[in-house]
């Protein structure tokens, strides 16, 4: 196949996943915006080379112009989550989504592959606008600590030809049934962990409102009220407690509305 034919067919897909990634980008940001817990902790996406390609075609006896028909992983993004109940969750927004449609889905995390390979595959069609129409992407759903697992045996595949040894073999064997361990532990902190973190983005919302206020109120207020809320905010935010930097958050809002309602 010419190189030029080879772009053709990869453009489509590199689109498809630039826009998938960047749809999972705002699912995180919407749902930290409203101070909410996210099941989808980073996205990565990315089209296989050519060579990868070629390598996978040869590998499953695919004739090269079958290729777009039968290799479902052209190009594949990586949901990450903290924890292993995120799975699911992420899962259900995927099934649940209009612009994707999932055409088959393979449950790694419950039936873990010989490897000791964990990840939750979906193939998802996708409709990209160009010439081409629907594409279908790879998408793997993994934890941070399945990931860590995959991306050192898959160097390791890599290193090795497929062939690793078998004493590293037994050591992935072992670290694979440690990663269980490992996410179950995490697990039963989970709640724990959820109620810290939106803490943090609850708190972090509630600063970046105040700041924005404050600086509205600059050209609203004369300065030295202004030095006296500033002072009031540092003061409560020393105090690192959530209520009281809500409740000036009201008294800030109040206060700006009237500055509004007099300068009309
Ligand atoms: P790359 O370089 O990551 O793109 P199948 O086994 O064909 O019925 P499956 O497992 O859904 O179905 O598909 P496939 O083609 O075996 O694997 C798809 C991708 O999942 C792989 O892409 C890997 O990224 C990942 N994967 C699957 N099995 C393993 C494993 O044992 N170890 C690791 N590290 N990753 C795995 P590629 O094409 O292998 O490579």
């Amino acid at each position: 196949m010419e190189i030029q034919l080879w772009r053709e067919i990869l453009n489509p897909y590199d689109l498809a996943v630039k826009e998938l990634t960047v749809k999972f980008e705002h699912l995180i940001q919407e749902h930290r915006q409203q101070g909410l817990y996210s099941p989808i902790e980073q996205v990565h996406g990315r089209v296989k080379t050519i060579s990868s390609i070629l390598d996978k075609a040869q590998k499953k006896n695919i004739p090269i112009n079958e290729i777009e028909e039968k290799l479902e992983d052209i190009a594949g993004i990586r949901i990450i989550c903290q924890f292993v109940e995120d799975i699911q969750k992420v899962v259900e927004i995927i099934r649940s989504r209009t612009d994707m449609k999932v055409i088959e889905e393979k449950d790694y995390v419950n039936n873990m592959k010989n490897s000791g390979y964990r990840s939750y595959h979906m193939i998802i069609e996708y409709n990209v606008e160009t010439m081409n129409g629907p594409k279908c992407i790879h998408a793997e759903i993994r934890t941070l600590a399945m990931n860590f697992w995959a991306t050192i045996e898959h160097s390791l595949q890599y290193k090795y030809k497929k062939n690793i040894p078998d004493h590293i073999r037994e050591k992935l064997s072992s670290a694979a049934d440690a990663i269980i361990v490992l996410d179950q532990e995490m697990s039963q902190v989970r709640s724990e962990i959820m109620d810290a973190q939106n803490a943090f983005q609850i708190q972090a919302n509630l600063v970046a409102d105040i700041l924005n206020t404050i600086q509205n109120l600059y050209q609203l207020a004369n300065k030295r009220e202004i030095a006296k809320i500033q002072d009031e905010f540092y003061r409560i935010y020393k105090a690192e407690d959530l209520d009281q930097l809500r409740r000036f958050q009201k008294q800030l809002d109040v206060i700006a509305e009237g500055y509004r309602a007099q300068s009309c």
